[in-house]
């Protein structure tokens, strides 16, 4: 085959796995259901990102820059579309911010031609990734994502040790952004997420103080801190708002995904809890939800996950993850939920408002025993058994 029909080639199956039509899943909880194909993968990136396409300069039409994943991506229904700033990682490790459209929201996502360039701070960050769009009420959207950079403390010759801090941009258009100072905080933080509305006057953050890098340690939990200026975050008081609690999905670890959606019930959340098993870290998606007069207090938690990996999504470059930090409500209550498997490849799973709001008023909490556990099916048996005798 010679560079133009190789090249044809290439553009035919890139175009067919584009276009490719995605099929709701037939498992039924009645809760949510997920879409067969991923909806985005490395290979989905633009051929003219990886490969040099001059006959010239690369006769045997060689990648030159090779991705290596596509995950954790925020996501916004702007101007009619439905837009995710994605999670790219290249080869080299480096994770940057990309935006794909699709016109329904469950296939057909596309890249815009060029990556976003995100402007540096003062201090730049090796690498950044995780961002959580927020169209606040003062106008803006803004991304918060995770900026990390080399421990300046780590002992020499230790590469790995790291420090997460949230960076903070804003934008009207997510092509052009202004990068804001990276949020002041007493304990490293990510996951990181800006509430849509003003608090008693102040922007709101949920907040995941960590104790190091990967460590969420004395952190608690979910956090939740009011500021001032956006353009100067400081968090000077923190309080946990959503607990890690002993033998549950979020015992190690937990932190908010997307920013919450207001319902007529309550605000509705989306989290990753994370435990740890013989075969590592395994990752979780559960729901909450809090009050509206007080988008700080918890008024329902379901017990256990709300999703968990199943199939291919168990496995990837981190075996056994979930990961959120986007969904999409549109106007006639369907929400749209965007997760990435085993920090690999990114998928859709569609629910409604209502379903969603059901879920977590009426399943269970977690009675973090297993007597509480074997009371709670018990009664749903009894209440069962009754109706069926009927
Ligand atoms: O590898 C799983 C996830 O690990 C981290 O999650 P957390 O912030 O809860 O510690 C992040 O690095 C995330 O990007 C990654 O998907």
């Amino acid at each position: 085959m010679n560079f133009q029909e190789k090249l044809d080639e290439l553009q035919r199956e890139h175009e067919a796995l584009l276009t490719r039509h995605n099929i709701p899943d037939e498992s039924y909880n009645g809760i949510y259901t997920r879409y067969r194909y991923p909806i985005l993968t490395a290979a989905h990136t633009p051929l003219f990102w990886r490969f040099d396409l001059d006959e010239h300069t690369n006769p045997l039409l060689l990648e030159r820059i090779g991705m290596n994943a596509t995950l954790n991506s925020g996501a916004i229904k702007w101007q009619g579309r439905y837009l995710l700033v994605v999670r790219v990682e290249g080869a080299d490790r480096k994770s940057f911010f990309a935006v794909a459209e699709s016109p329904n929201g469950i296939d057909n996502f596309r890249f815009w031609d060029y990556p976003i360039t995100m402007p540096d701070t003062e201090d730049p960050a090796t690498n950044i990734y995780d961002m959580r769009l927020t169209a606040h009420e003062d106008g803006w959207i803004y991304g918060i994502f995770c900026a990390e950079r080399h421990d300046p403390a780590a002992p020499q010759g230790d590469l790995s040790s790291a420090t997460a801090t949230a960076g903070i941009a804003r934008t009207r258009d997510l092509v052009t952004w202004e990068r804001l100072p990276d949020l002041k905080a007493r304990s490293q933080q990510r996951n990181v997420v800006l509430h849509p509305e003003f608090v008693d006057g102040k922007y709101a953050l949920y907040t995941r103080p960590q104790d190091g890098f990967i460590d969420a340690g004395s952190g608690g939990g979910i956090g939740w801190a009011l500021v001032d200026d956006m353009t100067h975050a400081e968090i000077r008081d923190e309080k946990i708002i959503n607990l890690r609690h002993y033998h549950t999905i979020k015992e190690v670890k937990n932190g908010e995904g997307p920013h919450p959606i207001r319902t007529p019930k309550g605000w509705l959340h989306l989290a990753h809890g994370v435990r740890g098993c013989a075969s590592g870290l395994r990752y979780v998606l559960y729901l909450y939800m809090t009050a509206l007069d007080d988008p700080s207090r918890v008024i329902a938690e379901p017990g256990g996950y709300f999703m968990a990996p199943v199939g291919e999504e168990y496995v990837g470059d981190v075996m056994n993850v979930l990961f959120s930090n986007g969904w999409i409500a549109d106007d006639n209550g369907r929400v749209l939920i965007y997760y990435a498997s085993s920090d690999t490849r990114m998928h859709v799973a569609e629910s409604s408002v209502e379903r969603l709001v059901d879920y977590c008023l009426n399943t269970p909490a977690d009675g973090l025993s297993t007597s509480a556990s074997v009371e709670t099916l018990k009664r749903l048996i009894d209440r069962n058994m009754k109706i069926m005798k009927r």
